[in-house]
């Protein structure tokens, strides 16, 4: 044991002998995340529609937040004022922010790109932004989460391989000016391997951003519209190819079936925007199936909407009173179904660790590799 202890550590705590799959504890400065885990996205300092303490009720540990939205909204000068980010929005565990490098490409209104970095378009007020990696750490920094994420460019697609090419080589210089800009010892940066489809760039890229020795290590530019048999390949491609004793994050990722498929690959962590977006929309997790609340056929069913699930929507309130809260529009609706959604996603996190742990994961949750040779 070093003292005093590192803030940032990984402990792997057991593997799956037939996949890559691990689960472990990622330590951070406002405590443990435990892998495989599940990240819900709180974009603007808040997930939505959910209060922290009925979050930390879903099982999440740690809560994504955005660059790209905090920078316009309030904007981090406020953030820092309050504290940071954690006492800002009341939330005491672990935070991740993302670097706006996906968010400015995917929402942003840009003017000009290039090596220096993005010049866009406020959506609020028009005014002209220039996001670099330079003030991409620097608003990271002022917001103060836990982990940071590098300023990485994430080509749409389809796009060509000169196109996707140039794009790894901006994201490897900007990569190596986040790491000379970032100076947080209570923060960690994780860089992010990009290269679209291209299997050639995909690996290039994973030896160079492994190769800077950050605390974590993510995979970006999957689950951006390509077929979903393009995006297992990458998944595929870069389980063998990321550090072994570091956090892979799989940004952007956060189905059922795509998570099971990851983390056989030996991936820890996972965000994505849908179960709180469906939840909004009356859309419910059930069974690895999507149920509207909506739906006519709900409107008599007094029973629970997932008896097995310790949520407060599931414990607490039948199908036929959510579908009474759509209907009706009251927000309680949204509040509920975001809950349900999330607690089904972090639940799901925690069967993948157990079943490592008891050694059953290949068989539960990766069929497919459980037939063949070890
Ligand atoms: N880069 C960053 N954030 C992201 C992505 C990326 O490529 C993705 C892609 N799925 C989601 N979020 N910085
Ligand atoms: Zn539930």
């Amino acid at each position: 044991m070093s003292f005093p202890p590192p803030p940032f550590s990984y402990a792997i705590t057991a593997r799956c002998e037939r996949t890559r799959a691990r689960c472990g504890c990622f330590h951070t400065p406002h405590g443990p995340v435990h892998t495989p885990r599940f990240m819900p996205v709180g974009t603007l300092a808040t997930v939505k529609g959910v209060m922290p303490a009925q979050l930390v009720g879903t099982g999440a540990e740690m809560v994504l937040a955005n660059t790209y939205h905090l920078h316009l909204q309030p904007g981090e000068e406020i953030v820092r004022e309050a504290g940071g980010l954690h006492r800002f929005m009341g939330w005491t565990g672990p935070l991740l922010t993302d670097s706006g490098g996906f968010q400015v490409f995917s929402l942003g209104d840009i003017n000009r790109i290039d090596d220096e970095g993005v010049t866009f378009r406020s959506p609020r007020d028009g005014r002209q932004i220039a996001l670099t990696p330079e003030r991409s750490m620097a608003i990271q920094m002022a917001l103060g989460a836990d982990v940071a994420m590098a300023f990485d460019q994430c080509p749409p697609f389809p796009a060509s391989e000169a196109d996707v090419a140039a794009a790894c080589r901006r994201t490897h210089a900007w990569l190596e000016r986040c790491v000379a800009s970032h100076q947080k010892s209570d923060q960690a940066l994780f860089g992010i391997v990009q290269g679209g489809c291209f299997p050639r760039l995909r690996e290039e890229s994973a030896r160079v951003v492994a190769a800077m020795d950050l605390p974590g290590i993510a995979v970006g530019g999957v689950s951006v519209g390509e077929p979903v048999e393009a995006m297992h390949r990458v998944v595929r491609q870069m389980g063998p190819l990321l550090p072994d004793p570091k956090p892979h994050y799989l940004m952007g990722v956060g189905s059922l079936r795509e998570m099971a498929l990851a983390v056989a690959e030996g991936f820890d962590l996972f965000d994505c925007v849908l179960p709180t977006r469906l939840g909004r929309h009356g859309t419910a997790l059930v069974g690895g199936e999507r149920w509207n609340l909506r739906n006519a056929r709900f409107r008599h069913d007094h029973s629970p909407l997932d008896p097995g699930c310790p949520c407060p929507a599931c414990t607490g309130h039948s199908r036929a009173y959510l579908h009474h809260l759509i209907r009706a529009g009251e927000m309680l609706a949204k509040t509920l179904l975001s809950l349900h959604n999330i607690t089904q996603l972090e639940r799901f996190s925690n069967a993948m660790g157990q079943a490592i742990r008891e050694g059953c994961f290949a068989e539960d949750f990766a069929p497919w590799e459980a037939d063949s040779p070890a």
